[in-house]
């Protein structure tokens, strides 16, 4: 570097922690953040102040005291001020959308290069393991509140490439409720809790909600996915992801493709059914945010294939939407998805406030050969992000150890709120005379904007295509598989229920006209307003592959991570009890031993017993994903004796859980199952019912197949 003074010391100190970085660890991520992670454990230091001096206390105010006597707290006392000063200030503020989620750190690897379209280094070098972090959220609820409550999902991936950071800020639905930047704060306002009582919390059933859908038709296509099986899903781990934005890529020869990321999971595409959802966000507030952990924990690492859909520059204007419109998909048909990679979360956060709640996203962070289109919702996005940020972490937020890049950071932003780093030398400018930290060069990796050729007036308006807004809910509807559309009507029949408004789902019962008649007449039917007698325009009756859960199986058959109750009372089967727990375990799925109490239950014969994880009144069946049931006379008699004991069973069939049961257990899960209005088989038996496996003795592998196909399929919810 010409003129460059060492003495003066214009080397920052970031570059020195990046070169220690790139030469000792790999940028890895996790020992990046070594250096501010400190261990809390036994023997690992004594408690200080936060300026460093030892307490011998911690807890007592200083005062005025006497044996006989307390007295008043001493203003005085820096410790206990300290303490108190730091609390009140534990909070910062919530983000204004997807404040409740959760985490976890992983690796992305490319297993084809995708140079042919990009020079991005991260998607052509297939040597490299790339760290990375994933939050994933609600978008309505507050921080406090509730999984598996109706929403979309966020699914945020931040990419720690060796380039700089690049954030794929997506949602589990591959479109969005608007076109246009401009209007997110109306949708989202319509959407959150409504402003004269603050309620309701963390839904979209309520009057403004379908309001805004009604009046706002280029959301028709979105709510249709919001209503559909996607707004529930079963964990997060078994939920698509998608960057919904077009973006653009660019090769080494400098051409130019629109591109839609996406990720696929291994696990399959499942759901809860609605009645679940329901009850888990009163019995377990935090279903998927310890699924997810647990998953982790148990080394059953979730991973999702990456995928792209890519078209040629030239090919932009050759269909009949948008192709920068968010309101719709690409048609597989059309642009056919190319898996070209795979993420896996392998690490739980060792903080979740640090790590999962300081973690911050930005669209506008793309790395060289990834560029924006100008889709006019990310525009704005490109926009918001980085001001959200300030707002909720200050001017200097990617100074924080979970936000900044592996890579080196080396410029001239200075001071703010917060600064970190400490910057060595006498300039903090460029040009400078010492020639210290010049741009780079595209040959040193430096960002080349595409030189785009942009013809058009100054206007507020939108190009021809973006004023359609029903064919893809048309083809989306269409393409469901026919319990499918049951759950859309169901969902749409309870939302439009909880708007009081005859306006509202009067209104609404007709656009949903637009999308399919009978769709609208039978929700009509259950909420009210005018029937529709004909459709507000025709169904094309087209369909498209990739629209419907269906169409994404699980890569295989596979119960691992999968939680099975075994419920157990005084006198059960032993040796079933042990083939089923060893069975379960052997599948890396979860056995959780429900007792009628949680203290020891002991087996037939005296010479086996069990702790039980929880009694049946303190973990319910919508907690878990299967049950079985040893046999065993007297435990079946007093099981069959409890109220909750075949409650347990009948919700579980209903919520279409597979049922395993041996011996005597099979009479109990008959009783439990054959209501007088179910009809379960044609014969009557429960046993022949899908999903239920019943035995006399033990084959476990019928079951587990059992557990892993019979949910989201069939029943009679
Ligand atoms: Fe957004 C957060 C996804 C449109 C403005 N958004 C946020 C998060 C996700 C998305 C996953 C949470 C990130 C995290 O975990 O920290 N947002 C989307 C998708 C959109 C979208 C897929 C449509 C394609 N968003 C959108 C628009 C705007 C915003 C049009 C504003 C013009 N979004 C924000 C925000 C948030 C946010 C206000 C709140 C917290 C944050 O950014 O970091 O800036």
């Amino acid at each position: 570097m010409a003129g460059f003074v060492p003495e003066k010391g214009i080397i920052p100190a970031a570059m020195e922690k990046a070169t220690h970085a790139i030469m000792g660890h790999k940028r890895d991520k996790i020992s990046d953040l070594a250096q501010e992670t400190k261990d809390f454990g036994p023997g690992n230091g004594r408690l200080t102040t936060d300026y460093g001096v030892k307490q011998t206390t911690a807890d007592d105010w200083l005062r005025v005291v006497s044996d006989k006597q307390i007295g008043p707290a001493l203003l005085e006392d820096p410790f206990a001020r300290e303490r108190i000063h730091r609390f009140d200030h534990e909070r910062i503020p919530e983000r204004v959308v997807h404040a409740r989620g959760s985490g976890a750190f992983g690796t992305f690897r490319l297993f084809e290069s995708a140079e042919d379209v990009t020079c991005a280094k991260v998607l052509t070098d297939t040597s490299r393991e790339t760290p990375i972090f994933v939050r994933f959220s609600t978008v309505l609820g507050s921080r406090g509140s509730a999984d598996t409550v109706r929403d979309v999902r966020g699914f945020a991936v931040k990419l720690y490439t060796q380039e700089g950071n690049w954030d794929i800020v997506g949602n589990n639905i591959p479109v969005f409720f608007i076109q246009d930047a401009i209007k997110f704060p109306d949708v989202i306002h319509a959407g959150k809790p409504e402003p004269h009582n603050e309620v309701p919390q963390a839904q979209s059933a309520h009057n403004n909600f379908w309001d805004f859908q009604y009046n706002h038709t280029e959301a028709t296509h979105m709510f249709m996915w919001a209503m559909s099986d996607r707004g529930i899903p079963r964990s997060y781990r078994m939920m698509q992801g998608f960057g919904v934005n077009t973006f653009t890529l660019i090769n080494a020869k400098g051409e130019r493709h629109f591109v839609k990321f996406l990720w696929t999971p291994e696990l399959g595409v499942n759901s809860l059914v609605w009645d679940e959802a329901l009850k888990l966000a009163g019995e377990d507030p935090d279903f998927h945010r310890k699924d997810l952990w647990e998953a982790i924990e148990n080394g059953v690492y979730p991973k999702w294939k990456f995928g792209i859909q890519t078209i040629p520059e030239a090919d932009e204007h050759k269909f009949d939407f948008d192709i920068l419109d968010a309101t719709k998909v690409w048609p597989e048909e059309l642009v056919p998805t190319r898996y070209i990679g795979e993420l896996e979360l392998n690490r739980n956060p060792d903080e979740f406030f640090t790590q999962v709640e300081q973690i911050a996203f930005c669209t506008s962070h793309v790395v060289p050969g990834i560029g924006f289109s100008n889709d006019p919702l990310l525009q704005g996005r490109n926009f918001s992000y980085f001001d959200t940020q300030i707002s909720r972490l200050g001017v200097n937020w990617q100074e924080l150890p979970i936000n900044r890049p592996v890579c080196p950071v080396m410029n001239f932003n200075r001071d703010g709120a917060m600064r970190h780093t400490i910057t060595k030398g006498t300039v903090n400018y460029w040009p400078n005379r010492f020639e210290a930290c010049p741009p780079a060069t595209h040959e040193e990796g430096g960002y080349l904007e595409y030189a785009e050729k942009i013809v058009g007036m100054k206007a507020r308006a939108r190009s021809a295509k973006f004023k359609e807004h029903f064919n893809q809910a048309q083809l989306f509807w269409n393409s469901m598989a026919p319990h499918e559309k049951k759950h859309i009507i169901d969902a749409l029949s309870f939302e439009l229920d909880h708007c009081e408004d005859p306006v509202v789902y009067g209104r609404m019962v007709q656009r949903l006209a637009d999308i399919d008649l009978g769709l609208a007449q039978t929700v009509c039917e259950m909420v009210g307003g005018e029937k529709p007698e004909k459709a507000g325009r025709p169904n094309h009756s087209k369909r498209a592959h990739g629209l419907s859960q269906l169409d994404f199986p699980p890569a295989k058959l596979s119960i691992a991570s999968r939680r099975i109750a075994i419920i157990v009372a005084d006198g059960y089967d032993p040796v079933a009890y042990a083939a089923a727990y060893g069975a379960i375990s052997a599948a890396l799925a979860i056995p959780l031993v429900i007792g009628t109490r949680r203290s020891k239950v002991t087996a037939a014969g005296g010479s086996h017993s069990v702790q039980p994880h929880h009694h049946l009144e303190g973990f319910r069946s919508v907690m878990v994903d299967a049950l079985f049931i040893p046999g065993g006379e007297q435990s079946i008699a007093t099981l069959s004796k409890s109220g909750r004991a075949l409650h347990w069973i009948r919700e579980a069939f209903g919520h279409l859980k597979a049922i395993g049961a041996t011996g005597e257990a099979v009479d109990l899960v008959n009783k439990a199952i054959a209501l007088p209005d179910v009809t379960v088989s044609s014969s009557g038996d429960v046993s022949e019912s899908y999903g239920v496996v019943t035995l006399r003795q033990i084959k476990p592998e019928s079951f587990t197949e059992a557990v892993q196909i019979a949910k989201g399929t069939s029943g009679f919810l």
